[in-house]
């Protein structure tokens, strides 16, 4: 397989480092065009819109920022129809956002690090959050929301991209309540007589963390909610569903928050990795009259994102992206300047519980570089065979993501997609083709960011046949920063 964009760059290595340097350069703009550099072609029944979030913004005025998790939010949207493609990019239009273009200067510390200009006696005791809404970005209900995990959601319009303002989901959440930026569907809900819903959480961390479930029709009104407090802190980023569970990895890590009260780090910076302790697997039912939750402890590493999980008779399986240790943002440190190699790298593994005896058992399912793990969304919470993951170029090393890998886990066989040395990917995402039955049937959408043009593509990979030529590749006329979510919609 070539393209255009993994064409042999001089050097030996499979990237360069100043390439991918580039790709945080900030994106100030915002873009409205029908995308009209394409190769390939785009397939007319691939008909709805991509909708990814991701920082914006690396620097506010000149400043960098301190961790790209700290960058706006800005939202980018792929429509498609009739073989055509229309971009359209807005940042989200965030209280904060709007106070520091207009100020042309940081007015807010970060999660991540960032810190006010200033030293010390800007900086200490200022506890104020700025809700970045740059993590993730889902339609339902009627309602586009850009989601980050410690404030509420943004709702925007779904055409232009305008901000709205700050949604409480008709009531359902309160001001300064959190919701979580990973909210699954549930295709088809045993509850709710084989319809969708919409599953996310909320975590209220503290000495013990309160973890609250949200479950919500497709037409946006609340079904189900409950909390539930469980001994000690937590950062939980993603969860995972099945049928009858919501399943959350309660990493090993302590939170010490001197630093950040007095204005040395970021909140973010004071969560430290515990590489001696286990992590606690927790299995709330989704079904809100059995409040009986189950808890298994497992060494796993740290695991930001899970690719999904599914129930056997008197066993649930659980796929996850784990890191065998999680290096602690620095405060002096520079994100450009990492060095990949002594860094542990995200693999897959398989945890499985028994829930008779309360064992868990686990096995690394890839143990190349990846992350950003996507199916079939009609496999969420089902045993499934397909998954679809960004990875490194290489199997050996911690490297930059610049490939997609399918995994048959049926087989246990994999086919790449690379654009290495000049490209790199981000998170995919699977949309299925219409009237086909095939688990793999689907196009698997990503955007990958070019280092030989300093611009982004958006490739259209065939799900069936990924080792294969493009289906089409999506030329921009301009970079967007890496991001983190995306997903699609059919409207
Ligand atoms: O005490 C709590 C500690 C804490 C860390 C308070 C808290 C809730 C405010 C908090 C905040 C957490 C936040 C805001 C987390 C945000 C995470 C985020 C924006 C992104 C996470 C991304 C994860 C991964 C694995 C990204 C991978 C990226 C690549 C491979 C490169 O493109
Ligand atoms: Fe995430």
């Amino acid at each position: 397989m070539t393209n255009t964009i993994n064409q042999p760059a001089d050097s030996q290595t499979s990237y360069s480092i100043a390439e991918w340097k580039r790709g945080y350069d900030s994106q100030p703009n915002e873009y409205e065009y029908e995308i009209t550099e394409i190769e390939g072609a785009i397939p007319t029944e691939l008909s709805g819109t991509l909708f990814r979030n991701g920082p914006g913004l690396l620097d506010i005025g000149g400043s960098a920022i301190h961790h790209p998790f700290d960058g706006d939010g800005m939202i980018s949207a792929f429509s498609f129809q009739d073989g055509k493609a229309f971009y359209r990019n807005r940042f989200v239009q965030t209280e904060a956002y709007l106070q520091e273009q207009e100020a042309g200067k940081i007015l807010y510390r970060g999660v991540f690090g960032t810190q006010k200009p200033g030293g010390f006696f800007k900086n200490v005791f200022d506890l104020k959050l700025k809700n970045i809404a740059n993590t993730g970005v889902i339609y339902w209900g009627g309602k586009l929301l850009a989601l980050w995990e410690a404030a509420e959601p943004h709702r925007l319009d779904p055409e232009t991209l305008d901000t709205l303002g700050i949604d409480y989901l008709d009531g359902v959440l309160q001001p300064g309540d959190a919701f979580s930026a990973h909210p699954w569907v549930d295709p088809s809900c045993v509850m709710d007589d084989g319809a969708p819903c919409l599953v996310n959480f909320r975590v209220d961390p503290g000495l013990s963390s309160k973890i609250t479930l949200f479950e919500f029709a497709p037409d946006g009104k609340l079904l189900r909610r409950h909390s539930h407090s469980i001994p000690g802190f937590s950062f939980i980023h993603d969860f995972i569903i099945t049928p009858q569970y919501a399943i959350f990895f309660q990493n090993p890590v302590n939170f010490n928050p001197l630093p950040f009260l007095f204005g040395m780090r970021g909140a973010g910076e004071c969560v430290q990795f515990q590489p001696e302790k286990p992590t606690n697997v927790i299995l709330i039912p989704r079904d809100s009259n059995n409040r009986e939750i189950k808890t298994f402890s497992v060494e796993s590493g740290f695991v930001f994102h899970h690719a999904n999980a599914f129930e056997r008779e008197k066993e649930i399986c659980i796929d996850s992206i784990a890191y065998q240790t999680l290096p602690q943002v620095q405060p002096n440190s520079d994100y450009k300047e990492v060095d990949f190699d002594p860094l542990d790298p995200g693999q897959l593994w398989r945890f499985t519980l028994n829930l008779e005896d309360g064992r868990v058992e686990r096995e690394m399912l890839e143990g190349r570089c990846c992350e950003f793990p996507t199916h079939n969304p009609n496999k969420v919470g089902r045993d499934y065979r397909y998954l679809y993951l960004g990875a490194a170029a290489d199997t050996q090393s911690n490297a930059p993501l610049q490939a997609i890998l399918k995994l048959d886990l049926e087989t246990n066989e994999g086919q790449i997609h690379s654009f290495a040395p000049r490209g790199f990917v981000s998170e995919p995402i699977f949309v299925s083709k219409p009237n086909s039955e095939r688990e793999d049937s689907g196009w698997i959408l990503t955007l990958v960011y070019d280092g030989k043009e300093h611009r982004s593509t958006l490739a259209i990979l065939d799900g069936e046949n990924l080792a294969g030529d493009a289906v089409a590749l999506l030329h921009l006329k301009h970079h967007i920063p890496y991001g983190l979510h995306g997903s699609w919609c059919d409207e």
